[in-house]
């Protein structure tokens, strides 16, 4: 089943709809995006011929349930170039990361050490990083962005030492859509003998991630930025870093023995899942990751990067808009925050949406990059695979309409 990307959105129900009477113009894609029939069908299906709880029951149907599950679990490893016991199933994102700095952070880390993260950081990976370093009373140290909005790495090998235990970054930033170079920022963590952790929530759904090449210790990312649903992510760990990590949440099925004072868990990623697990969300995980596949990543890649270059090309022709993070090119993923002078992007985005054009405006979760740019807020528009030539062009029209109405 090979897709053509072209066509792609016609797969998209929700694309059909209408937005206070115009077609939905849907950026908002770093947000979450939007699912497929493939996943909304995968998901029908689970619940109507295979929907039992996974690992406990050794009737036919519970068998049916696990295999998909643990399936889903098999195919993420493939997707992401790992192995199958390196991949846990988490709620997301945000899971994922508190996880590691709950469960690894406080099995590494000691009095005078240091961690390292950036001021670009979503606050999913950043709050927990502060929570880690009270709670183990150690510092917490920022690498700081260039007038690019690209990390700046001379300060970042500057920041690197031997205090250094571990370096928390995004593979690409939900704000300035920079793109930073993870293998090279591993290596020279690695260097000085620090753990790597990588938010990939923002990279998963736009390019492909290989475990090996990049080297990383961690990664994490979220089912709903990659065309599935909600309430699944995945924390990936290198094996021998999951047997030193501890389970941050206890109970059913993550145990092989429980007696009155002390419990053996199993090995990962079994000891990590405890309770019942989003099994019809990984079902759904599963669909996306093979409707990514049938359309395959260089048709991705290349449509996103056209499409980004182009709209940040008649994004900076319009007057008075200012744009944040690189310029177009390898650097930047599909995703443009701007600000148009003198209007606040909350009244932009509201603007925007009379005309069906669906974005973000606020913070994005980023209040201390919001501050370093010397900013309360921007607008955001984020594309995904489904985005056309078409919502760019409506996108840039709405902005002008917005300019007229503000009179800016
Ligand atoms: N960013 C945005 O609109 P969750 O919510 O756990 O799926 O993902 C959290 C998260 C972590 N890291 C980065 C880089 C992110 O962008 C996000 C989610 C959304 O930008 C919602 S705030």
């Amino acid at each position: 089943m090979v897709k053509n990307i072209a066509i792609a959105r016609n797969d998209f129900p929700i694309l059909n709809e209408k937005i206070n009477g115009e077609p939905l113009t849907y950026l908002d894609n770093a947000a979450t995006t939007q699912k497929p029939q493939a996943v909304i069908d995968a998901l029908t299906h689970y619940y109507e011929h295979d929907n039992a709880n996974i690992h406990r029951g050794v009737y036919t149907l519970a068998e049916r349930a696990t295999e998909g599950y643990e399936g889903v679990r098999q195919h993420v490893a493939k997707f992401i170039h790992a192995a199958t016991d390196e991949v846990i199933f988490t709620r997301g994102t945000t899971t994922s990361l508190n996880w590691v700095a709950l469960g690894f952070a406080s099995q590494v880390l000691q009095a005078g050490d240091e961690i390292i993260i950036t001021v670009m950081e979503h606050h999913s990976n950043l709050v927990p990083w502060q929570q880690a370093a009270q709670r183990a009373g150690v510092k917490l140290r920022y690498v700081e962005i260039n007038e690019q909005g690209e990390l700046d790495l001379a300060q970042y090998a500057d920041l690197l030492s031997a205090k250094t235990k571990i370096v928390a970054f995004t593979h690409v930033s939900n704000v300035l859509g920079t793109i930073n170079p993870v293998k090279q920022m591993t290596k020279m963590a690695h260097d000085v003998g620090a753990y790597v952790v990588v938010d990939g929530a923002q990279a998963v759904g736009h390019f492909k991630v290989d475990m090996q090449d990049l080297d990383c210790d961690f990664y994490a990312f979220s089912g709903h930025k990659v065309y599935g649903p909600t309430g699944i992510g995945v924390l990936y760990g290198k094996r021998e870093l999951l047997t030193l990590m501890n389970p941050v949440e206890f109970g059913g099925e993550m145990i092989n023995l429980v007696q009155r004072q002390i419990t053996d868990f199993k090995p990962a990623p079994e000891k990590f899942e405890a309770g019942t697990m989003p099994i019809a969300q990984a079902i759904g995980l599963g669909a996306a990751l093979a409707y990514i596949e049938a359309i395959g990543w260089p048709a991705i890649e290349a449509h996103e990067q056209e499409l980004v270059n182009a709209a940040y090309a008649q994004l900076a022709a319009i007057e008075g808009l200012t744009i944040y993070g690189p310029p177009a090119g390898p650097t930047r993923s599909a995703l443009i925050t701007f600000n148009l002078n003198g209007v606040h992007p909350h009244d932009v985005a509201t603007v925007l949406d009379t005309q069906g054009v669906a974005v973000r405006a606020g913070h994005h979760c980023a209040q201390p990059l919001m501050q370093a740019l010397g900013v309360s807020a921007t607008t955001r528009a984020s594309f995904g695979l489904y985005n056309n030539q078409a919502d760019v062009d409506r996108l840039c029209a709405a902005l002008v309409e917005t300019k007229e109405f503000f009179q800016v």
